[in-house]
């Protein structure tokens, strides 16, 4: 299958089928628009079509925390609505969405009560009743963050309270975080499918089988029944799946990371959606492995600014739903960020709500670039973000070029006088051997910042993007590239991203 089967930071991913169509939704955490949704005919192949959270008050992510927020949607159909049932993680806690359409509009969301945990899934029995899956976990008290295991309870799905005390029905092998429950009826039996030995290199997927959607359920023999646990593949971290049956066979979707360059320990993409298949023997799943998906076309998207015309679905904002400092009115073909009104000497990508609209990095090898006009009292340019505290900038005003460098309590700049008018700036990501490091570059990949095309192209800073990637921020997310103001108002003639598999 082609693998990733959705490029850049989209984990958590869970998948329906609704007749001949697919949709598959994705967690967002801080980022808005949140809960980005999917389509396709084949469960192979997915175009984006929308999200699940466009409005203010769907998701309160105004002050979570980085890595909080919206957390492992599922996705479902049920009776002619889709469902969604996700954990907004220190916001609005565990919430249902309904849409008659996955297009939307969406639900304001529901809060479930009597369901304290994490990842919840949905389910219905032959009779209607609803069940709610999820991931226990103490929300309050001396023992908060507890794992209590995989619970459930029937749910009043009308109302959003839970019909009854959770119960615990079963909770993996041993290994360690139990959770991502998805509960499935297959061919007469009630099938458990969840992750388990957290989801970094020791994440892997783990299955039960029951008479009934309340259990007992029995663990396959052969659990966890798939993981790339200490195995080199280029995708660590496979866990975390979801099922769906197709004409020609059984697809499993999970999420999963390309940890770069010798020693496979740094992922600048954070967590993406994978994509394999599976067949059943004697009424367990026996899961392929999957391969990335070689010799892919590289990638060229270029956003240019006209009033009236929506920027595309990729367009990110951090914690925030109304976006009114961003307008494509103020200058024909321009975007226009206006900066707030920031504490002198503040680092602008340092702010809870940034203003900053970015994309997923979703290539290895990549390159982002725009026309940037600060006139004479703007600064602003572009940003590889994983949060607030790391992140890599190169920005123009006051009649310089400025590289940023921001690590946790590391704050290294890098100044040159900028040329006049208008400037192109660029950040590029590349791996160890492109970058000249040879085979034993330890990195996953060089971050070069700097402005200007063709012959007169100047690198300002190039920096190891070890420091930038899931693993050494610790992060559920991802690398977010895009454009920020930092003073005054700051335009924007265009945005190129260009990505290449390799
Ligand atoms: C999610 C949990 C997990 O709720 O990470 O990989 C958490 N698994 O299931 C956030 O993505």
């Amino acid at each position: 299958m082609l693998n990733p089967a959705v490029c850049g930071f989209h984990p958590d991913p869970s998948v329906v089928r609704v007749g001949d169509d697919y949709y598959l939704a994705c967690s967002s955490f801080e980022y808005f628009p949140g809960i980005p949704l999917f389509h396709s005919t084949d469960a192979e192949h997915w175009t984006p079509i929308g999200h699940v959270v466009t409005r203010p008050g769907q998701i309160a992510v105004e002050h979570v925390p980085t890595g909080g927020g919206v957390w492992a949607p599922t996705i479902r159909h049920h009776d002619g609505l889709f469902w969604i049932t996700v954990t907004d993680a220190m916001g609005r806690g565990a919430l249902i969405f309904t849409a008659e359409r996955a297009e939307g509009p969406w639900s304001d969301g529901l809060a479930m009560q009597g369901a304290p945990g994490i990842d919840h899934d949905i389910a219905w029995d032959a009779d209607g009743a609803c069940y709610v899956t999820f991931s226990g976990l103490n929300l309050e008290g001396e023992d908060i963050g507890r794992h209590l295991g995989i619970q459930q309870v029937r749910m009043d799905t009308t109302t959003g309270l839970a019909l009854e005390e959770p119960r615990s029905l079963w909770s993996g092998t041993g290994l360690k975080f139990p959770e991502a429950p998805h509960l499935y009826e297959i061919d007469g039996a009630w099938y458990l499918m969840i992750a388990e030995g957290g989801t970094e290199r020791g994440h892997s997927i783990s299955i039960a089988r029951g008479d009934s959607p309340t259990g007992p359920f029995e663990g396959c023999p052969a659990n966890p029944v798939y993981s790339h646990r200490s195995t080199n593949h280029p995708v660590q971290n496979a866990g975390h799946g979801d099922l769906v049956r197709t004409d020609t066979g059984w697809v499993v979707i999970l999420l999963g990371t390309r940890p770069g360059g010798m020693t496979q320990a740094f992922a600048p993409m954070g967590r993406e959606t994978f994509a394999t298949t599976l067949s059943w023997v004697d009424g367990w799943p026996v899961v392929d492995r999957f391969e990335l998906t070689a010799d892919r076309p590289p990638v060229t998207v270029r956003t240019t600014f006209d009033a009236g015309v929506d920027l595309g679905l990729e367009w990110l904002s951090v914690r925030d739903a109304d976006r009114p400092w961003a307008t494509l009115d103020a200058r024909p073909g321009w975007l226009r960020l206006h900066a707030a009104d920031a504490d002198a000497g503040a680092v602008a990508m340092d702010a809870e709500r940034p203003r900053f609209l970015g994309r997923r990095q979703q290539h290895v090898t990549s390159r982002c670039a725009a026309l940037v006009d600060t006139g004479t009292t703007g600064v602003g340019g572009l940003s590889v973000r994983y949060d607030e505290a790391h992140h890599y900038d190169i920005e123009v005003g006051g009649g310089v070029v400025l590289a940023r460098v921001r690590l946790d309590q590391v704050d290294q700049t890098w100044a040159v006088p900028a040329p006049d008018g208008p400037v192109e700036l660029w950040i590029t990501t590349e791996p160890p051997v492109a970058a000249g490091l040879g085979l034993a570059g330890m990195t996953c990949d060089v971050v070069r910042l700097g402005y200007g095309t063709g012959d007169d192209a100047v690198e300002v800073a190039a920096m190891d993007g070890r420091y930038l990637t899931s693993d050494t921020t610790a992060s559920f997310t991802g690398r977010v590239t895009g454009m920020y103001a930092a003073a005054g108002d700051v335009a924007f003639e265009h945005f190129t991203y260009e990505g290449h598999h390799g």
